[in-house]
């Protein structure tokens, strides 16, 4: 008895450290989606039942937890918004999944939120995979004006278009995300950002029929680390030139793998008369196994038919290429297609060991408008321009 009340007074002990250390999260006050009706078994619309949920642990002042325990549950479209009173974490332990045929702009949004958690080791189930030419359909998961916040250890398939789409959001980190969707789904993304500050994305895995990620107009601060890419098309940069004055800088992409993918590398933009820039972009220790097309910048990218044709006004400058290694399934291992206006510059590529597939061939590198310096290894042979 007095050791068993000594050590409950420890425990005691540790969970009030812990929950100073946490600032109060361990006693967030539970809000179980059971509670409000849910039925589980992926038949009945428990749409309602999530709104009313989240609008209760919303409201919570100080810290509150919306529960999806083990199960399948069928969701229609959801838009979970802000302000809320305090931090909120949205915990999925169990199986959400869209209905078939769903459509409109996203299958589940939070908006408007500072201090979300969504986490839980759980799924999200979309209604695709897509078919070829399919009109516009929903983003699986969304966040919008989301800040301070993070998606952690969660499971993202069968999206219908992007899996992940983060919109305009701060300071936001996403850990141990799983996406698989088949390789050959039209434009399902795996994460997509836009108009966002400071996201970091870490220790995940991106199978999906489109860009593993995709970092669009906005974006800066941007950190991509121990990404897992394939199949997909890559980690991409772009499009860009779509409209006016469009930038992306200060992205950082390291320790990533990237596996029978189309793209490695990639910065794309079309041929308008816009202007942007892409600039300082670092890339380092990037793995490849048997990618078409392993560095990539590409100023003519046309997805459609019926392109501008022209130049692009988008400048790629200070982009830095460490460590690259790996197998190209193509010949030309490195491919800068630059606009002959807005030529690439201060490109820098150090220590880049790109081989192809099979012995039987050499990698070549070609550059178009292309000027920058290369340092150490170069396989293949540096095409930039001093
Ligand atoms: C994100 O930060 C920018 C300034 O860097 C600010 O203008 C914007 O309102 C912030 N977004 C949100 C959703 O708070
Ligand atoms: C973006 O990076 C710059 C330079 O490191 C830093 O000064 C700035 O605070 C960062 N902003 C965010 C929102 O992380
Ligand atoms: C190199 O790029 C130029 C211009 O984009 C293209 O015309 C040419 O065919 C390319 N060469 C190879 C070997 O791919
Ligand atoms: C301005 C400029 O250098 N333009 C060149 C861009 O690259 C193409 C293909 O190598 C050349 O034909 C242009 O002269």
């Amino acid at each position: 008895m007095q050791i068993k009340s000594s050590m409950s007074k420890c425990a005691v002990l540790v969970l009030l450290i812990l929950c100073l250390i946490t600032k109060g999260h361990c006693q967030s006050k539970v809000f179980d989606l059971d509670d409000y009706g849910a039925v589980k078994g992926g038949e009945v619309d428990n749409s309602k039942a999530l709104l009313k949920a989240w609008n209760d642990a919303c409201k919570w002042k100080d810290g509150s937890k919306l529960v999806v325990s083990s199960g399948t549950y069928l969701v229609g479209s959801v838009l979970l918004t802000g302000p809320c009173n305090g931090p909120i974490e949205f915990q999925n332990k169990g199986t959400l999944k869209a209905p078939l045929g769903l459509s409109g702009d996203y299958w589940i949004e939070f908006r408007y939120i500072d201090g979300l958690a969504v986490s839980g080791g759980g799924s999200f189930i979309g209604a695709g995979p897509p078919k070829q030419g399919s009109p516009y359909l929903p983003t699986l998961l969304r966040f919008s004006f989301v800040t301070n916040s993070k998606a952690q250890n969660i499971k993202l398939s069968n999206s219908q278009s992007t899996h992940f789409n983060l919109f305009a959001c701060n300071n936001t980190k996403l850990n141990q995300i799983t996406v698989s969707s088949p390789e050959d789904s039209p434009n399902t993304d795996g994460i997509k950002i836009g108009e966002s500050n400071g996201i970091k994305i870490s220790d995940s895995t991106i199978a999906s029929g489109d860009d593993c990620v995709a970092i669009l107009r906005g974006s800066k601060n941007i950190s991509v680390t121990g990404v897992k890419c394939g199949p997909g098309h890559g980690i991409s940069i772009g499009s860009m030139g779509g409209s006016s004055d469009e930038r992306v800088e200060r992205i950082f992409v390291k320790n990533c793998h990237l596996l029978g993918t189309t793209n490695g590398l990639r910065i794309k933009t079309k041929a308008t008369n816009n202007p942007g820039l892409v600039t300082k972009v670092r890339y380092e220790n990037v793995f490849m196994t048997n990618v078409d097309n392993p560095i990539i910048f590409d100023q003519n990218y046309c997805p459609w038919k019926d392109c501008e044709k022209g130049d692009s006004k988008v400048r790629i400058r200070d982009v830095k290429f460490k460590n690259i290694h790996g197998t190209s399934r193509t010949n030309v291992a490195v491919n800068f297609h630059c606009s002959g206006s807005n030529p690439c510059d201060k490109i820098e590529l150090r220590d880049i060991k790109i081989r192809f597939q099979s012995n039987a061939e050499k990698t070549i590198s070609n550059c178009s408008n292309a000027s920058g310096k290369a340092y150490g290894v170069q396989l293949p042979k540096s095409c930039l321009s001093s």
